[in-house]
């Protein structure tokens, strides 16, 4: 056996150059790493499209590791179950309506074939702004999330998408974005961003399903995002909305980028 210091650096320098140069463009970019994000770029993965996922957190998982209140099971509905099956995610039955998983496994579960599926995942880097080409969302605009937490001065990069999702949840980062600095609506009642309603969980993950859709040319939503961009309200700790809206928004891309 021969390590060598120089040649770790260089390997990893290496891999990762080539993972994000093979992402300069793509046919999907994902905006945030929790359920209904890694749930969209599995399906995309698996269906042999080149798709990059953005976190800027250390962690992919979003709000799913904590469950509710931190303690790390999540509640899942009959309905979503089959999504869970897909991945091997064990459930168990609580009452004849509300299945429960535990978290830690779930969100492993879901990265680990995801990223095997051929999901490149960028995590620790902030999704700060769009490339526009001029009334249509192309890219994102990125940078570490180092730097944006230190409020360093540094220009960020910019990589190309052919459609991008915004799964950053309540937050609907990059919505807020399109909203603010783009000519043109959104495509809600009020061409703005509704806003985030108070917690309802059945209403809430009908709506999720619903609102999972394009928002703006070239740009999607999923997850809580697309409830709190179309004014729906919040559903807490259950997260079969969550995988749902995932598996559609992959869904309608897949079909978007073969047709
Ligand atoms: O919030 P989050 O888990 O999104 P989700 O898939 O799931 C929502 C549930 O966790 C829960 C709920 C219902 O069950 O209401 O809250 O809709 O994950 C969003 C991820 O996006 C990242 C953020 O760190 C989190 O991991 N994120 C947010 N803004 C950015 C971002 C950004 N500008 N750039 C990169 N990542």
């Amino acid at each position: 056996m021969a390590l060598d210091e120089i040649i770790i650096s260089r390997a990893i320098i290496d891999r990762y150059y080539e993972k994000l140069t093979s992402c300069l463009s793509s046919d999907v970019a994902i905006v945030g790493g929790g359920p209904s994000g890694l749930v969209a770029g599995y399906f995309l993965a698996k269906a042999g499209k080149k798709v990059a996922l953005f976190e800027r957190k250390l962690s992919v998982g979003g709000g799913m590791w904590g469950g509710g209140m931190l303690f790390n099971e999540i509640v899942v509905q009959k309905e979503a179950l089959r999504i869970l099956d897909v991945f091997g995610v064990n459930h168990r039955p609580y009452d004849d309506d509300h299945f429960t998983a535990d978290a830690v496994e779930t969100v492993a579960t879901i990265t680990g074939m995801a990223v095997r599926a051929g999901l490149a995942v960028f995590n620790c880097i902030s999704v700060e702004d769009v490339m526009m080409h001029p009334d249509k969302v192309e890219g994102l605009v990125i940078n570490w999330s180092p730097v944006e937490m230190a409020g360093l001065h540094v220009d960020p990069l910019t990589v190309r998408a052919k459609f991008v999702i915004d799964t950053t949840g309540h937050d609907t980062e990059v919505v807020k974005v399109v909203e603010n600095k783009m000519a043109g609506k959104l495509d809600t009642p009020t061409g703005k961003i509704e806003g985030e309603k108070s917690m309802w969980a059945e209403r809430a993950e009908a709506d999720t399903l619903v609102n999972t859709r394009e928002i703006f040319p070239g740009l999607y939503v999923a997850g809580m995002a697309a409830n709190a961009v179309a004014g729906g309200p919040r559903m807490g700790p259950i997260f079969g909305g969550m995988l749902l809206s995932g598996e559609k928004v992959a869904d309608e891309l897949i079909k978007r980028l073969e047709g």
